[in-house]
């Protein structure tokens, strides 16, 4: 029997800040359920990164960091392509082709473009401007089908597709146009301070972050601090009741129990006992990945095993369409 060609995925977050309980509930957390289904690859984006200002020893650590968590949230390295964008030249070598094909007034409407530049008003850099012509490289060049994100980034997705649209146009088919896959099941996982926003790992506020990696007694802490409201009744309802509605899904999706569930479970209890319920059930779901992620960063010869190996994989099919780019384009072949 003909095997039939599985569709190809690729996604990937910045090393920017210490992952959350959100970058693990909304994204890794899915990614690892689509190993068997799909072809995936999952890159570092420590590029993207350096469109803001970094320390180089923290940004060096928060890569392997990250590295070895995506492993200890399920992303087995040996079912999925797991890769640092810098150790694989193509992206920043069709990254600049791209660059050529992509038009000033199009990167002067992302919306993420606007957000960052007002937040680094001291460093509007090309970089930070030109990312999603980076971005729609790092799609582009693995051929993907489909591209696991948020709605926050869905605008990067579509630009993509208008610049590849725009090479094919005048090429032929070079690239297969991806589409942005936002999973069913990906819950969105808000400030524990700010319910309004978006749990976020360069947030200036900690105390509304859990990271993957915290110690039981702080992730306690937080969530006895956690914004609630007066009602004293634990009831979902998202736009009257932000925070305790949070932390119900926070809870639902740490214990595997549904919404109406819960709230019998807490009928005519106080928010004290409901926070400390909710603080325990993410510290017993974060544990294992701490414990693993921590014996896995230790283990240095098998980490520089699984990015050597990844960035080889990673390579060979990024160079496929590099080559082929160049030859379009008119580059003399060497
Ligand atoms: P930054 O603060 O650096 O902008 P971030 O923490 O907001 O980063 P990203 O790196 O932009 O997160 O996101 C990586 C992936 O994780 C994306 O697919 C995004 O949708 C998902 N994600 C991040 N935070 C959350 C969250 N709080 N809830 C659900 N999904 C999230
Ligand atoms: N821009 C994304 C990270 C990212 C990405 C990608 C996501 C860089 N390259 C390619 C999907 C596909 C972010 O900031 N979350």
């Amino acid at each position: 029997m003909e095997e039939v060609q599985k569709k190809r995925i690729l996604s990937g977050i910045q090393p920017s800040g210490d992952l959350t309980l959100g970058s693990y509930l909304g994204a890794i957390k899915n990614w690892s359920a689509l190993a068997d289904e799909y072809d995936c690859y999952y890159m570092l984006a420590d590029m993207h990164t350096i469109t803001v200002r970094q320390v180089p020893a923290d940004l060096r650590r928060r890569t392997l960091t990250q590295l070895a968590a995506y492993i200890a949230c399920g992303l087995d390295p040996e079912k999925n392509v797991l890769f640092i964008q810098s150790h694989v030249p193509a992206h920043a070598q069709l990254g600049w082709v791209l660059d050529c094909y992509t038009m000033f007034g199009e990167l002067s409407r992302m919306t993420q473009f606007k957000d960052k530049s007002a937040k680094n008003a001291d460093n509007i850099n090309a970089g930070l401007f030109t990312y999603p012509a980076l971005m729609a490289a790092d799609i582009l060049l693995y051929q993907a089908d489909l591209v696991p994100v948020g709605e926050d980034q869905k605008q990067h997705v579509e630009i993509c597709r208008d610049i590849a649209n725009r090479f094919n146009g005048i090429y032929g088919e070079v690239f297969k146009m991806p589409e942005p896959y936002i999973p069913k099941m990906g819950a969105r996982v808000m400030s524990l301070t700010s319910p309004e926003n978006k749990m976020s790992k360069s947030d200036k506020d900690q105390n509304g972050c859990v990271y993957l990696l915290e110690k039981p007694e702080d992730i306690m802490r937080k969530f006895k601090k956690a914004v609630t409201d007066s009602e004293a009744c634990v009831r979902f309802a998202p736009q009257e009741k932000p925070g305790v509605s949070n932390l119900m899904q926070i809870y639902a999706v740490c214990t595997g129990k549904g919404i109406a569930e819960i709230e019998r479970e807490f009928d005519g209890r106080g928010y004290g006992d409901f926070k400390m319920a909710v603080g325990e059930a993410v510290v017993e779901t974060l544990r294992p990945i701490r414990e693993e992620t921590e014996r896995i960063l230790a283990d240095k010869a098998y980490l520089e095993g699984v990015y050597r190996a990844g960035a080889e994989h990673a390579s060979y099919v990024a160079n496929k369409t590099l080559r082929k780019v160049y030859k379009k384009v008119g580059f003399v072949e060497r």
